[in-house]
């Protein structure tokens, strides 16, 4: 059959089904609708009817001949965008008051958002309306963040989304443009692109890592971007070399297979996601950051005007990285001083990254100081577990250290703790320099805590307190260069 043949004969089949299904269920909604059951939604396609109803009278229902089987109408199927949003507990934060208004995130990459998908409640703008055609990966990673559906909610589905398109081909300098108006028209910046191919991811910072370390140093925007997908890569396969992957000062994000649920027990990173680090003096970075759900997730699809077409658009860090753009947002709408602060917004997100997925549960290759738990870094903000500090030389005491009072942690409680900061890049972007080598250690009762790398802006502990009592963390200078550093710390316990 031709397709105009296969369409006729499908629209012809769901007529008749739906003319024989719909003629039982509608009479069947009206008798029991007279017997005081609520009827909530009859189907007219398939043999199904949604009621409310008591205790009793569903006793009653059930001798009726229409009735084969009664189910719980509980939601226990549910998408995947149901699931990430359990797996990283942004509904938690839901359930606190919180869905990212008045917080607007960019979609910074080649192609536009479809905003003719309804479900995508604000519209933010366009860089660039020009473009013919409207890019289905974009609509699916604005969906990711501030999708309004009901069953595919978006983590943050009350942000407005900016279309930071640059061009359908990835011309370097539209780029740039769509990170610059990323910057200008949005607290958060999302970054779901990068190299095409195994020798692209290499191991080195592009122009565009640098502008988006500068993005975050001097407009005090988050920006957030995926690890990319060359896990599988033998030859390259870097977190580097194209997009803002490798930038120090971006939060890079792994992808893990949530598996369906929202316990972390069976969660594995996915083998695709990138995690082989950028090359440095030392040759100690660490990159991804953290990991967030990006397999087999479903999100909004290209749409005709005033529609909200929804699927699985398969799998990514693509889809990883929105999770954590979400998850900020979200922070942001419970601290709005946050946006000025994105330092603050990542020691948040990576002292609460406690979903070990691979190694070593404070920091390892794959998934970066873990798989995020949006809760928890709510918690630490909401808790005050956090402070940020303009640091200069004279900042720090006799020993070196900036000293920050935990207060009292019980034993056994895990405790994680990030400190971050900034690197320094040039703004023709021909640099980007640490300026400072800042280490972390974390003083207990009877125990010490230490991390100390050469090339990261940041350093993270993890460890499960042994002894009840006050705790300390000690902000080490090993290496202080510059004039001033925006630095910030977050704990959760
Ligand atoms: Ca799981
Ligand atoms: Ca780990
Ligand atoms: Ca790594
Ligand atoms: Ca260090």
């Amino acid at each position: 059959m031709s397709a105009s043949e296969t369409k006729t004969v499908i629209k012809a089949r769901q007529e008749q089904l739906s003319k024989a299904v719909s003629v039982v269920t509608r009479a069947f909604g009206s008798k029991i609708r007279r017997t005081g059951v609520q009827v909530d939604e009859v189907s007219l396609l398939s043999p199904i009817v949604y009621v409310t109803t008591s205790v009793g009278l569903l006793t009653s229902l059930a001798d009726h001949d229409e009735v084969v089987r009664i189910y719980s109408a509980e939601s226990i199927d549910g998408d995947d965008m149901d699931v990430a949003a359990g797996a990283i507990r942004a509904d938690d934060i839901w359930n606190s008051g919180f869905n990212g208004s008045g917080v607007t995130v960019a979609i910074v990459e080649g192609g536009r958002v479809d905003f003719d998908n309804n479900c995508l409640g604000l519209n933010g703008g366009t860089r660039s309306t020009s473009d013919s055609t409207v890019s289905q990966h974009a609509t699916a990673v604005a969906g990711m963040v501030a999708s309004i559906n009901t069953t595919i909610r978006g983590i943050a589905s009350g942000a407005s989304i900016y279309s930071a398109n640059g061009s359908d081909d990835y011309n370097s300098s539209k780029m740039t443009k769509a990170l610059d108006a990323g910057a200008t028209n949005a607290e958060i910046l999302n970054n779901s692109w990068g190299a095409k191919t195994c020798k692209g991811a290499n191991s080195s910072m592009s122009a565009h890592a640098r502008q988006a370390d500068y993005i975050v140093r001097y407009v005090w925007d988050t920006v957030v971007a995926s690890s990319g997908n060359k896990g599988n890569c033998t030859d390259g396969g870097f977190v580097g070399g194209s997009g803002v992957k490798a930038g120090h000062n971006v939060i890079t994000v792994g992808n893990y297979n949530d598996k369906g649920t929202t316990d972390w027990d069976d969660d594995t990173m996915s083998s695709s996601s990138s995690y082989k680090n950028p090359s440095s003096d030392f040759g100690d970075r660490e990159k991804p950051d953290v990991a967030a759900p990006g397999t087999s997730i479903s999100s909004l699809l290209l749409a005709s005007p005033g529609t909200c077409p929804t699927g699985n658009v398969g799998n990514g860090t693509s889809y990883s990285s929105p999770m954590v753009a979400g998850t900020a947002a979200l922070l942001l709408e419970a601290d709005y001083a946050l946006s000025v602060y994105p330092e603050t917004v990542k020691a948040l997100i990576m002292a609460g990254a406690r979903n070990n997925i691979e190694g070593s549960a404070r920091l390892s290759d794959r998934d970066g100081a873990g798989g995020i738990d949006a809760y928890e870094s709510y918690c630490s903000l909401f808790l005050n577990r956090y402070r940020w500090f303009d640091v200069t030389s004279r900042s720090f005491d006799s020993n070196g250290d900036i000293n920050v009072d935990m207060g009292y942690v019980q034993a056994g409680r895990r405790v994680k703790v990030a400190l971050v900061w900034l690197s320094n890049p040039s703004s023709d972007y021909k640099d980007d320099v640490l300026e400072a080598d800042l280490d972390l250690y974390v003083v207990g009762p009877n125990s010490e805590h230490v991390s100390c790398s050469f090339d990261n802006s940041a350093e993270v502990v993890d460890f499960t307190a042994t002894k009840s009592g006050n705790y300390k963390i000690k902000i080490n200078n090993w290496r202080f260069d510059g004039v001033s550093e925006y630095v910030a710390v977050a704990w959760s316990y």
